[in-house]
């Protein structure tokens, strides 16, 4: 826990949120600020900030809770599909990891989450830009 993060406090009581689930290692709460009513938020109860430091013995039961909420936001809301988002670092407000969890309807103007697109300008641009990548995941397994 991290005494002055509000989503630590809201994980353990001492900010009042909309929760609609919880368990021993997550909670969910509506997001104060909803892109569309139903926006729900899904933290770890433990204060990480980034999925880059997400404890791998979490991982499943906290994506299980991730699949589980994304289903009630989906059939409580009536909505057509969801959007699952997680800013780290950048455009990140606040600094305890959250996955966000919109409902989402086709034709609903949602525009600005992963746009502007761009392209490789060559097939070698993006061979280069995996080879970078999938370095990195040979180090970062090896360490
Ligand atoms: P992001 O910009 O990805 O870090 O999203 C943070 C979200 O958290 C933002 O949509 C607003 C929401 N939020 C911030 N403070 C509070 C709070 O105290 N309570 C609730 N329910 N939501 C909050």
């Amino acid at each position: 826990m991290n005494p002055e993060c509000i989503f630590c406090k809201i994980a353990d009581g001492r900010e009042p949120a909309h929760i609609v689930f919880e368990d021993e290692i997550s909670v969910a709460f509506l997001d104060m600020r909803p892109v569309y009513h139903g926006h729900t938020l899904l933290i770890p109860k433990q204060h990480i900030s980034t999925v880059m430091e997400f404890p791998g013995e979490f991982i499943e039961r906290f994506f299980l809770n991730l699949k589980l909420v994304s289903r009630a936001v989906e059939e409580g809301m009536g909505c057509q599909g969801i959007f699952n988002a997680i800013n780290n670092r950048i455009s990140q407000s606040v600094p305890h990891l959250h996955i966000h969890i919109l409902p989402r309807n086709k034709g609903d103007g949602m525009r600005h989450f992963l746009w502007p697109r761009g392209c490789y300008d060559t097939i070698d641009e993006a061979i280069a830009t995996a080879e970078k990548i999938r370095l990195s995941v040979r180090r970062i397994r090896e360490r």
